[in-house]
C-alpha cells in the first residue's frame, strides 16, 4: 500500500537535497510519487454532451468562412472543456464535425494516424481511399486506415457532415506522426465503388489472401447493413443490463477490431430500457444514431446527467461510471482505446 504522504526524515534536507540536484537533472521520485500513483485513475476529460442541433449553425457557417480546399479539412473540433487548448474529446482521442458543401473536394493527403468517420447528415457524399469511393449516408462508420491517400467529396446537394474520430493523441505521443500531401486535388481513380466491402465483408476471402495491413481491408460499415443486424438480433431479447444490445465493429479477416488502435461499438437500447451503471479504463465517443433519452454520466456530486437527442455527441471520460436511459428506442455508436489498453494488459471494467 502507498502512504498517503512519504515518510521523509528531515523535510528540510529533503528540499535542500531537491534544490541541489535539480542543476544535475535530477528529481526526487519521492516528490510526486503519490501524485502519480493514484488508487484510482486521474482523468482530465470531463463528461460533456455536444447538442447538435445547437451546434449545427456553426458547422454550417464554416463553409462561408473557409473551403474545404483552403482548409485542408473543414472541421469543428470537438474539444473537452476539461482538455482546453489541447483539441481533445477525451485524455486519448481527438474527435470533430467535418463538413462538405455540394461540388467540394477535401484534398488527398495521408497520415499515420487513423481517422475514422460516423455519418451524421446528408446525400451524396463519399470518401475515397487509395481511389476506391464509397458513398456515405447517416449512420454508416467509415475508416481511413493508417498511411491511405484519402479524398472526400460531395456530389449531391446540401451539406454532408459526419463525425472524425483519430488516434492521433496516442500516434503523437509515440512521437509516430507523420503526414504527406498528395501533389493532386484527387487521388487517381482506383477500384470500383465499394470493391472491398464486396470482396472481403461477405463471409467470403478470394483465395490465397493475404493480410497485408493491419486495418481491416473493409472501410465502409453502412448503417443499413448494421441498423438490420439489431433489429433481427432484438427480436430474441438479447438485453445485456450494462449495453442493452451492443456489439463491436470488426475486421472480418481476423475477428479483431475493424481498426488496430481504436474499438468501435454500435448499441441498441429498446425503449424505456436504463442500463446498469458501467464504467471501464477505455474514454470514449458516443454519437446517437437514433432514439433519445438522457446520460448520466460521473458518480456522487461530480456526476452529471445530459439529454440526448440524435445526432448529439457525448464524451465518457475513462473510469466515469455511465448509465443511459433511453426515452425512445436508441441506437449509439461509440469509439474508444480499449483495444490498446486491451493489448497493453492493462484495461478494467466495473459493472455496478
Ligand atoms: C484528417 O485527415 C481528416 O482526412 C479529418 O478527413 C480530421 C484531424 C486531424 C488531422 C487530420 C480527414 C483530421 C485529419
Amino acid at each position: 500500500m502507498a502512504s498517503a504522504a512519504p515518510n521523509i526524515a528531515s523535510r528540510s534536507a529533503s528540499a535542500d537535497l531537491t534544490q541541489r540536484v535539480e542543476r544535475d537533472r535530477l528529481v526526487p521520485l519521492w516528490n510526486f510519487f503519490n501524485d502519480w500513483f493514484t488508487p484510482v485513475p486521474k482523468v482530465s476529460a470531463q463528461p460533456y454532451l455536444w447538442h447538435y442541433d445547437r451546434i449545427r449553425p456553426a458547422v454550417i457557417e464554416s463553409a462561408d468562412v473557409i473551403s474545404a480546399k483552403e482548409a485542408e479539412r473543414r472541421v469543428l473540433v470537438l474539444e473537452n472543456p476539461g482538455l482546453i487548448g489541447k483539441h481533445l474529446i477525451t485524455d486519448t482521442l481527438y474527435a470533430g464535425l467535418q463538413l462538405i458543401t455540394p461540388g467540394e473536394i477535401a484534398p488527398a493527403h495521408r497520415h499515420s494516424p487513423v481517422a475514422l468517420r460516423f455519418v451524421i447528415e446528408g446525400k451524396g457524399g463519399y470518401t475515397a481511399v487509395a481511389g476506391e469511393r464509397t458513398w456515405m449516408e447517416p449512420g454508416d462508420f467509415v475508416v481511413t486506415p493508417s498511411w491511405a491517400w484519402h479524398d472526400h467529396g460531395h456530389e449531391g446537394e446540401g451539406p454532408f457532415v459526419w463525425m472524425d474520430v483519430l488516434d492521433v493523441p496516442l500516434i503523437r505521443f509515440l512521437g509516430a506522426n507523420f503526414t504527406e500531401h498528395y501533389p493532386e486535388e484527387r487521388f487517381p481513380e482506383g477500384p470500383p465503388v465499394n470493391d472491398s466491402l464486396h470482396r472481403y465483408g461477405s463471409n467470403m476471402l478470394p483465395v490465397g489472401y493475404e493480410r497485408k495491413a493491419l486495418a481491416s481491408p473493409i472501410f465502409s460499415y453502412p448503417y443499413s447493413r448494421t441498423r438490420e443486424a439489431l433489429e433481427r438480433l432484438k427480436q430474441q431479447d438479447e438485453w445485456d443490463p450494462h449495453h442493452g444490445l451492443k456489439m463491436e465493429y470488426i475486421d472480418p479477416t481476423t475477428g479483431g477490431p475493424a481498426i488496430p488502435t481504436i474499438s468501435t461499438f454500435i448499441q441498441l437500447l429498446p425503449q424505456g430500457f436504463t442500463t446498469e451503471p458501467y464504467r471501464s479504463t477505455d474514454g470514449g465517443v458516443y454519437c446517437v444514431a437514433e432514439g433519445s433519452g438522457t446520460v448520466k454520466i460521473g458518480e456522487g456530486e461530480a456526476a452529471q446527467t445530459f439529454e440526448y437527442s440524435k445526432r448529439d455527441i457525448f464524451a465518457v471520460p475513462c473510469w466515469h461510471p455511465y448509465s443511459i436511459q433511453a426515452k425512445e428506442e436508441s441506437v449509439i455508436f461509440s469509439a474508444t482505446d480499449r483495444i490498446v489498453q486491451t493489448k497493453l494488459g492493462v484495461w478494467r471494467e466495473q459493472r455496478q
